[in-house]
């Protein structure tokens, strides 16, 4: 929970010193990073004449915030302090008390924030209570990437949806697999570790029923990935998971199956005998699980970020109806070549150049002898 490790400055009155403490708190914040839903990841510091009193990180839901946990570290010296945290104090009861109460009483003289906090039992309120206790407050230090470490919980108190990621390992020609629906394995060891440690840090990963047969994966988080995700989740319109699969073997995280009312009962009794959960919701005008129904179902398990896995039948899917937030992909050199082997953008695709999705703030990531691309098709917004 403590980290004196950073380093000691003085504060030389401009916004550089104020963007580094807010940098420090998105760092302590990640360190949680798929532990908090539904609350968001928070990273606090409190700075006493340029020297680091008490640093810590919200560390899951219930649990005590991280400005009161790092005032704590800092006890009596938190007097006439400056407290940096990524997103604004709260100012209400929920599981636990309000920041602001604690931040008053700490005797704390600045509050330097990233943004506002969207809850609306929040919402801009943290700020001025603050300031109607006569504490300086400033905000809007780096909110660009505190959204974007944020991006889930965002998106979930704006809209009710889940962050979406769609995330593929494809060959250099944008095949998923070959044309008999192999793709063990395209990328190497470093492409799939790092694809792991982003399973770890979301809420949950979906794949289509057609990716359980053809590659049976485990969905979990391994190579070191920390915790999985807390749902593994199949989109299985006839329950044809077979119980044997072995995402049903592993402890980490629900598997979670779910399905249309035209699922067979019998199907379904098997699949939760061997262990797993089985939900019903909203079929498509095809007959398929519909993702919007699925979306909001996850949303109701608290969950705020989703990562979608495959296959090609799932991705297009969600390509054409928009749902995608940001992409994942992860490209090994190789040419797989054959009009039927499965791309990651099936259908029809747009007609005209500039109907193609463009990706914003694409970051590149050199991985061995692969490459990963990162990059939004929806950046998240910066709440002020
Ligand atoms: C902060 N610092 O570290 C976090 C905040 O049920 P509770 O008491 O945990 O309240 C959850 C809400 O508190 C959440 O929706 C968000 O508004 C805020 N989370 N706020 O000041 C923190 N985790
Ligand atoms: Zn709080």
């Amino acid at each position: 929970m403590s980290d004196r490790s950073s380093a000691v400055s003085r504060d030389d009155g401009n916004g550089d010193t104020e963007a580094r403490f807010i940098r420090r708190c998105l760092e302590l914040a990640a360190r949680a990073r798929g532990a908090t839903s539904p609350n968001p990841l928070v990273g606090a510091v409190v700075v006493r004449e340029g020297v680091v009193v008490g640093s810590a990180w919200h560390h899951r839901a219930g649990e005590p915030h991280a400005e009161r946990l790092a005032l704590q570290q800092a006890g009596p010296q938190a007097g006439g302090a400056t407290l940096y945290s990524n997103m604004e104090p709260c100012c209400h009861h929920g599981r636990t008390p309000p920041c602001v109460d604690a931040i008053i009483e700490a005797g704390v003289a600045r509050v330097v924030s990233a943004i506002r906090d969207p809850d609306p039992r929040v919402d801009g309120k943290g700020f001025e209570a603050l300031r109607a206790a006569g504490i300086e407050v400033s905000s809007g230090f780096e909110s660009q990437a505190a959204a974007e470490l944020n991006a889930g919980y965002l998106k979930i108190q704006r809209s009710g949806i889940p962050f979406v990621i769609g995330k593929a390992a494809l060959s250099l020609d944008g095949r998923l697999a070959t044309r008999t629906g192999s793709s063990q394995w395209i990328t190497g060891e470093q492409a799939r570790a790092m694809a792991h440690r982003i399973r770890a840090g979301v809420d949950a990963v979906v794949v289509g029923v057609g990716t359980v047969l053809a590659d049976d994966p485990r969905l979990t988080a391994r190579h070191g990935g920390g915790a999985g995700p807390r749902y593994r989740v199949v989109l299985d319109s006839h329950l044809r998971t077979p119980p044997q699969a072995s995402l049903l073997q592993q402890r980490d995280g629900v598997p979670l199956i779910m399905t249309t009312q035209a699922a067979a009962s019998g199907e379904r009794q098997r699949l939760e005998k061997a262990g797993a959960t089985v939900l019903v919701v909203a079929a498509d005008g095809q007959g398929r699980v519909d993702l919007p129904a699925v979306l909001v179902r996850l949303a109701a398990l608290d969950v705020c970020t989703v990562m979608l896995e495959g296959g090609s039948r799932l991705l297009t899917e969600a390509l054409q109806i928009g749902i995608i937030d940001k992409v994942f992909l992860f490209y090994a050199p190789l040419l797989i070549g054959g009009a039927e082997a499965l791309p990651l953008w099936g259908g029809e695709g747009v007609a005209q150049m500039d109907e193609a999705r463009r990706l914003q703030r694409v970051r590149h990531y050199r991985l061995g002898r692969d490459w990963a691309v990162e990059g939004y098709l929806r950046t998240p917004p910066e709440p002020e």
